[in-house]
Order: C-alpha cells, then structure tokens, then sequence
C-alpha cells in the first residue's frame, strides 16, 4: 500500500514538473495570432536536431537531422507519406571516410532526375573540406537504391535547390582568416550534367574566384555574437532570381538572373541587426511572391516581398516571433528551414523544423527533449 502510495506522489511531482514546463511555455510572442505556430511533428531522439525540409510533387515531406546534440544516433533523412500521414525512416547520413558521420542538412528534391540531394555537413567534425552534396538514387517506388556523392571539397554545404538543369548551394565559411575579421561565405552552381556520372570537386577557397562553379560570395562582419558565418539559407524564384542570407549578422542578398540564363552580382538588399540579426533557411512562397526567411537568433520567421522590392521599396516584414521555447507545444525553438506545402485538404501550411541546438547570443536557450517541426496556416 505503501509503495502504491510512494508511486501516486512520483506521479503527482512529475505532474506538477510538467505543468511548470507548460507554464514557462507562456513565452511572449510578436505577431498576427492567426500565425501562431502549432506543432506539427514531436520526434524521438531518432531526430535530434531537425533541419532540412523538402517535399516531392506527392507532396510527401522529406526531412533531415544532422543529430549533432546526441550522437548516439546517426544523422538521418525521415519521410512523411502523404497519403497516411506516416513518418518513416528514409535513410541515415552516408558517412564520411573522413570524419565517420554523416550529417545531412539542407535538402532538395531534384524534379528533372527524380533523386534527392542533400548537404552534408561535415565542418563542425572537420574544418579541412570534408563537406559534400549527396545525390540519394531512388526508384520508382521512391525506395532508395544507393547514395553518391555529387560534389566534394566543401567546407560547411548547407543549402540546395535547384533551377533549370543547375543546382545552386550554399558554403557557409571560405576560413580566408581576413584581417578586417569579415567572414566569407557564398554560392556556387553547377549544372547536374558536370556532377551526373563524376563528382564535381570545388576549388580551394584561396582559389574561389578561379573556381568555374563560384557563383557569388557574402560577407560577414560579426555581430556581438561574434558569428562570422556567411551564406545560409537559399531561395530561388520562378524566374530563376536568387536570394540568400548570412546566418553570422543577417544580411540579406539578392542575384538576378538574365535572359541568358547568367547572373548578375550579388546586391544586398537588407541589413539591420535589430530587426534580422540571423538569416537561417528561407523558401520562396510563390502564391505571395515572397521569401520566407527564418531567424535562429530571434527564434522568428520574417517576410521578404518581391514586388515591394521591385518598387524599390523595403520588403522587410516579421510574420512570427517568440521568446525562449521548448518547441512542446508548437512554438518556435531555433526555427532554421521553412517550408511551404499543401496539406491533403488543399491548404497552405508553411511547415518550420526547429534546430534546438544553442549557440551563444541566440533566443533558444536549452537543448531540450522536444525535437520538433512547427506548422502555420497560411
Ligand atoms: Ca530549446
Ligand atoms: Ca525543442
């Protein structure tokens, strides 16, 4: 009887913890309520860093974790089936012969070859190159057949898309050690015909500009946060136009695309630390024409607006934000890719992975056991 009743008091203190868990979720938030994130997906240690988002023209949710905070489990891509709902395991992070991990990031769905790329990220175990973009080979069932790597040599791959036959991706650092104390990062492109039946090596980042496949490049000038991490998040408009942000201090750039299908410089078009400090994942919202940035550092999501940009007006705007979060309950928690997608009943949701795995200076405060996706209805 005892011990039944030494039980019901475990019970009631484990409660009464959760409720105050619950009650510090009472964080202050910023925005219309009509965006307040849900949550979307809790996951178990499986996926303990939630990253990458992309989706096939099924409309199923293709999803990757680098699993950097617990290492007892290996990075992994996880899919949700669109018709059930079901999440499954897609397949773990190929690892390097370098570092043994393998930690997929940003990911795309290539629509022209039906295969799935991602980012491996391999700078935080290795800052000598042994960043790579993986191409995983699927059949027509969507099973994987073999994973193989399509570009190498890349110091912190961090996001991918695709346009017209090229892929676009991110570098995150160049480590070109400036005296100003500016980091670099940038973009490069490389058509898949280059990396279809080789891997496409880049250059040396002394050699950057000589690289054929060097793009555009970003610069970091640190925050006091003292971040000198450069290109991050990547989106492309239906035009082909770029956009892409510093994750170090927020600085947002734009690349168009001419008629000839080449591009023309970088041009920043957004800088203000107060507002933006941090560029994480962004995506394209074609019915808005806009770009969907997230923000690790305010644990926000922000709005770009393409025509009021054209009009040479600022596109700036904040959608959502909310202070220091478990993510338990929806809330935002490090949010580093959004997502645009369109449910089985036909309505827009931006799906939003949060990171949840703190670095000095940002919102999110506590690695904590809720491993989340958040969802909004647009
Ligand atoms: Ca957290
Ligand atoms: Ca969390």
């Amino acid at each position: 009887m005892n011990r039944m009743f030494g039980r019901c008091v475990l019970c009631a203190v484990a409660a009464s913890a959760a409720g105050t868990v619950l009650a510090k979720e009472n964080t202050q938030t910023w925005g219309d309520e009509k965006y307040r994130p849900k949550l979307f997906k809790r996951f178990g240690d499986i996926v303990n860093v939630p990253d990458g988002l992309t989706k096939d023209p099924q409309g199923n949710i293709y999803h990757s974790a680098p699993n950097l905070v617990n290492p007892e489990y290996p990075g992994v891509i996880v899919k949700r089936d669109f018709r059930s709902g079901r999440w499954s395991v897609l397949c773990a992070g190929l690892r390097s012969p370098k570092t043994g991990f393998g930690r997929p990031m940003g990911l795309e769905f290539c629509e022209e070859d039906g295969n799935l790329y991602y980012c491996d990220n391999q700078y935080f175990d290795s800052k000598d190159y042994a960043s790579r973009v993986m191409r995983v080979v699927l059949d027509k069932k969507g099973e994987v057949l073999r994973i193989e790597t399509a570009v190498d040599n890349v110091k912190l791959a961090n996001a991918i898309r695709f346009y017209k036959g090229d892929m676009f991706i991110t570098d995150t650092y160049f480590d070109l050690d400036r005296k100003d104390g500016v980091g670099v990062g940038g973009v490069y492109r490389i058509p898949l015909a280059a990396c279809k039946d080789k891997t496409v090596s880049l250059l040396p980042k002394p050699d950057y500009r000589k690289d054929p496949y060097f793009l555009c490049a970003t610069e970091t000038k640190p925050l006091e946060r003292g971040d000198i991490s450069g290109a991050d998040g990547l989106a492309i408009t239906r035009e082909g136009h770029l956009y892409f942000g510093t994750f170090g201090s927020g600085r947002f750039y734009t690349a168009k695309r001419r008629a000839d299908g080449t591009y023309e410089p970088a041009k920043l078009i957004f800088e203000d630390p107060k507002r933006f400090p941090c560029c994480d994942g962004i995506c394209y919202d074609e019915v808005a024409n806009r770009i969907i940035m997230s923000d690790s550092c305010l644990n926000a999501l922000h709005t770009w607006d393409i025509a009021k940009e054209q009009k040479g007006e600022c596109g700036f705007g904040e959608l959502w934000r909310n202070g220091d979060s478990t993510g338990a309950h929806g809330l935002l928690d490090q949010p580093c890719e959004p997502m645009i997608w369109t449910d089985k009943k036909g309505s827009r949701k931006l799906v939003v992975a949060n990171f949840d795995m703190t670095f000095p200076g940002l919102t999110n405060k506590k690695n904590d056991k809720f491993h989340t996706l958040s969802v909004i209805d647009l």
